[in-house]
């Protein structure tokens, strides 16, 4: 199914003297401190976040998964549904595929279907974390870090399928994620799995096209528990460095320990040009896959303060970043969840380019402690849904989008098309 724009405008009519009251009143009080609103609706507007082709189906954790009605069965439909959401919030532009659980049957065909939606392709992702039927060799003790030639070979011409794949889509971008390490002491050897991997990383940036870029995520734990081969943001910026320009650390927000201050990390990264992108979750214990905003929206809106200043001193030239969702839930309805999750997104891009930075520049040259802390929450205090709203609206989307997915009876027009018993493909 495909949302209308008359659809959304006959959706919205009722809500709009509602909406227009409250954004006068935060475009005046922003103009008053001079900010310049037309810029500031051009900015959100320009954000776009790639969905992730795994998150449209409900998740599961490995105690059970509650299906949801109306899931995508198949490639054609999980662009469906992230046309509906770019639909309603005019924000989710594009879609992240996982191979080879999203193999085009027709590329033609997929291409002229995201078309239809508005939908790009941003970064394809390999799978070396499960043995695919059929298969030669296995990965159960690792891919690109295994002690056995073969599977390193396998897993790289798998690396690169998956790139000539994605250069069937316009895709310009891999995301590599390796469950490879090892679960107890002694299983490996800690060095001789890195230099393995660095080798096979190599391999694979080598073949990889010139126009595309390479993203390295890391994790530090799960589905090992020992060790992860790249179990941190320094061994993926040095495996990056060690394969050339255009590889990249991806920053993925549950792949840190408690606490982990991840907008040092950000600073960290685009000071040596090398932030390729995100994947946005939010995270209670670890890598909780939990919606964008849902438990520390402070620390979301500080690793956007870090990106808007980054972008805005780009000394290194870090190039523009690829912005994704890795998030997926077992309880709520998925599109519902990527709707908030999309929506945090931009209220916290939102609240950091209202962040007054020569005055904070000023306050941390006088060691102003409590002035640069006053700037930083003010911007973050600020109601900015008025704004995000106005964005989305001036773009042709709906005023309260999961208001809006309900009231057109979304969900039960997929579940009336698909069935009540679907299970995505993926995870
Ligand atoms: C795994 O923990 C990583 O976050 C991956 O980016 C991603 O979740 C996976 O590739 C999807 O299966
Ligand atoms: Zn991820
Ligand atoms: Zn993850
Ligand atoms: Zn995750």
């Amino acid at each position: 199914m495909k949302l209308e724009a008359t659809q959304l405008a006959a959706q919205n009519a009722p809500y709009l003297d509602t909406h227009d009251r409250s954004w006068d009143i935060l475009r005046q009080q922003m103009e008053s401190k001079g900010l310049n609103t037309k810029a500031l609706l051009q900015q959100l507007s320009d954000l776009q976040i790639a969905i992730p082709s795994w998150a449209l189906g409900a998740g599961g954790t490995r105690f059970g998964r509650f299906s949801f009605g109306g899931e995508p069965a198949n490639l054609e439909q999980k662009i469906a549904d992230v046309g509906l959401l770019h639909a309603l919030s005019r924000s989710a532009g594009s879609i992240s595929l996982h191979i080879p659980w999203d193999i085009p049957e027709d590329p033609a065909a997929i291409r002229e279907l995201a078309a239809i939606h508005e939908l790009t392709f941003d970064a394809v992702n390999s799978n070396t974390f499960q043995d695919q039927p059929g298969q030669a060799q296995s990965y159960k003790f690792g891919s690109l870090c295994h002690h056995s030639a073969e599977v390193r070979a396998q897993a790289i011409e798998h690396n690169l399928e998956v790139i000539r794949i994605g250069q069937t889509l316009g895709s310009k971008s891999i995301t590599v994620w390796l469950a490879d390490g090892a679960s107890f002491p002694g299983q490996h050897s800690l060095r001789g799995a890195l230099q393995r991997t660095q080798d096979s990383l190599q391999a694979i940036y080598r073949d990889m096209p010139e126009d595309w870029r390479m993203f390295i995520e890391y994790k530090p734990y799960e589905p090992n528990f020992y060790s992860t081969v790249i179990a941190d943001w320094g061994t993926s910026l040095m495996l990056a460095e060690g394969c050339g320009p255009n590889a990249y650390t991806l920053v993925d927000l549950g792949h840190h320990l408690p606490n982990t201050n991840i907008e040092q990390i950000v600073a960290t990264l685009m000071m040596k040009g090398k932030l390729g992108g995100f994947h946005f979750n939010d995270s209670k214990y670890g890598d909780d896959d939990l919606t964008v905003g849902s438990i520390k929206p402070y620390q979301l809106f500080l690793i956007f303060n870090e990106l808007v200043y980054g972008m805005a001193n780009n000394t290194a030239n870090n190039p523009p970043l690829a912005w994704m969702i890795d998030a997926s839930h077992n309880l709520k309805d998925p599109l519902e969840d990527l709707l908030q999750s999309l929506e945090a997104i931009r209220i916290a891009y939102a609240q950091a380019l209202l962040v007054d930075q020569e005055a904070l520049a000023d306050a941390q040259a006088r060691q102003d402690v409590t002035e640069a802390q006053e700037i930083l929450q003010d911007a973050f205090r600020t109601d900015v849904r008025p704004l995000v709203r106005e964005a989305r609206w001036q773009d042709g989307g709906a005023l309260y989008p999961i208001q809006a997915y309900r009231e057109l009876g979304i969900r039960e027009q997929l579940i009336e098309q698909r069935g009540m018993h679907t299970i995505a493909t993926g995870l």
